[in-house]
């Protein structure tokens, strides 16, 4: 990290916490950072309440189904500096009470499917559990941004019991393809090289990459369905509880150039 990355965490972290270093401020700092750690444990409670739900539901497609719907989970919990930033973005005070009430992402579970249909299917058999409440949905694989990153991504609530009773905690669940975050992954790798020259072409070129992964992503899916007859054997429920059919990929132009996504 340079040095004035270095200076700047360091004193995002301090208008967190206040400054360990000055006396009068030391109890406040031991306060805030007990809030804070209590805080991040009920996060991590909620990534695996979330993980277990959605390791059941590939656990039973495993069984009935002969396949997986779901390839890998990932989760993390956001790092305290990505959250005093995000505060700061918002134009918010960075203080340990203001993350629960206007960050969604805190907890965050990254669902990875290997085919285009899968998304929507696990996302419509968690939402059709009955102790989760959708906050927000998001979808961008109808929607890509601009860039071209897609995913499909979903607020939740989930209820959480702790020794005071039950807390209904906020997560992000991202759900995407293999292909997908393959992309993203990449992308997010590229963007946050810190020496980068200064490529004119990179966007374009970023793009034209996520409308390829698009497009494979829908030539395996139809390959899948036309080996497998149109319906594949799943469990009970699976029609109704998948939410929408697999959509056409979005695709966007170039920055300046553009066209909006399907055509709309
Ligand atoms: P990280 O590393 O995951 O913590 P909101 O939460 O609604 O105020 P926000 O945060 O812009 O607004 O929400 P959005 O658009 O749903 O995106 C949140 C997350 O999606 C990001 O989290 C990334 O994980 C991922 N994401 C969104 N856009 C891109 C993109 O263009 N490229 C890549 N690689 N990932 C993306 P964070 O907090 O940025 O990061």
């Amino acid at each position: 990290m340079l040095p004035e990355q270095d200076t700047r965490r360091k004193e995002i972290l301090r208008d967190f916490f206040g400054d360990p270093a000055r006396l009068d401020q030391e109890g406040e700092w031991l306060e805030n950072v007990l809030q804070f750690e209590n805080l991040m444990m009920k996060y991590r409670a909620t990534i695996r309440e979330l993980t277990t739900k959605l390791e059941v539901l590939n656990d039973e497609f495993s069984v009935s189904a002969k396949r997986n719907p779901i390839e890998t989970i990932q989760s993390r919990v956001k790092r305290p500096y990505s959250i005093a930033q995000k505060l700061r973005n918002k134009g918010l005070p960075v203080r340990v009470d203001m993350i629960r009430l206007h960050l969604n992402d805190v907890a965050g579970v990254r669902v990875i499917c290997p085919f285009l249909d899968d998304i929507y299917t696990v996302a419509g058999l968690l939402l059709a559990q009955d102790d989760i409440r959708l906050v927000t949905r998001k979808d961008y694989i109808r929607h890509p941004k601009p860039n071209g990153y897609r995913s499909l991504h979903l607020i939740v609530e989930i209820p959480v019991f702790f020794s005071q009773g039950k807390e209904w905690m906020r997560a992000e669940v991202q759900i995407r393809t293999v292909a997908m975050d393959f992309w993203a992954s990449l992308e997010h790798q590229i963007r946050y090289k810190q020496d980068l020259p200064d490529e004119q072409d990179l966007p374009a070129e970023l793009l034209e990459c996520a409308n390829c992964i698009a497009d494979v992503d829908q030539r395996m899916y139809l390959l899948r369905r036309r080996l497998q007859g149109s319906v594949p054997d799943a469990p009970d429920g699976w029609t109704e509880a998948a939410d929408a059919p697999p959509p056409a990929p979005g695709r966007w132009s170039p920055p300046g150039k553009h066209a909006l996504p399907n055509g709309e």
